[in-house]
């Protein structure tokens, strides 16, 4: 039986497993979560990072999927990179933000890990209104087919978390 818990905090100090990563499809850091994870993980991910994109993307990773890095000097083992839509420029923003929590939940299955914890994506930079955001995520996660046994959503701040709460 998966797990949902909804807390406010830093994803890049989460004990678990994996993090989640709202990448851009260069994986070539950014601000963000994304430049969060780099300043704490350190050097080694963007290095994975740039491995990844030459040898398997090179015209970048596509709205919507996902790929591992180890987690560097974070305290979780593994980042999953994801790229959220673009609200404004998507065509199917919904189905681009649920195909990101599949995707990653694939990926953390492959991995192994057990505990993954997420991001609002798309909900910063990108534009995603959080009210919208957060029951599709909330969704889809609940609905998904994966050995993952806990999912965390780590909200940056209140109004984050009153979103996720609210939709929950
Ligand atoms: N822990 C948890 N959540 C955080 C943290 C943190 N340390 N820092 C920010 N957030 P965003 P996006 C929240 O903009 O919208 C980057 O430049 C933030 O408050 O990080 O998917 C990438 O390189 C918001 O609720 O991601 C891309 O270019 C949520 O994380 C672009 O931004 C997502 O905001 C991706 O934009």
């Amino acid at each position: 039986m998966l797990q949902i818990e909804i807390v406010q905090g830093d994803i890049t100090e989460q004990d678990v497993d994996a993090i989640v990563n709202a990448a851009n499809s260069s994986l070539s850091g950014g601000g963000g979560v994304d430049g969060a994870i780099h300043r704490r993980g350190g050097r080694a991910i963007l290095e994975e990072c740039r491995r990844i994109r030459a040898e398997r993307y090179p015209d970048g990773l596509p709205t919507g999927q996902a790929v591992a890095t180890g987690g560097g000097r974070l305290p979780a083992r593994w980042v999953i990179h994801t790229v959220g839509p673009i609200y404004v420029r998507s065509s199917a923003p919904a189905r681009e933000l649920a195909s990101c929590h599949i995707e990653s939940l694939r990926v953390a299955d492959e991995l192994g890990a057990r505990s993954v914890a997420f991001p609002a994506i798309s909900a910063g930079i990108y534009g995603y209104p959080l009210h919208e955001a957060a029951p599709i995520a909330l969704r889809t996660v609940r609905e998904a087919r994966t050995s993952v046994e806990l999912v965390r959503f780590v909200l940056f701040d209140e109004v984050a978390l009153r979103a996720f709460t609210l939709a929950e």
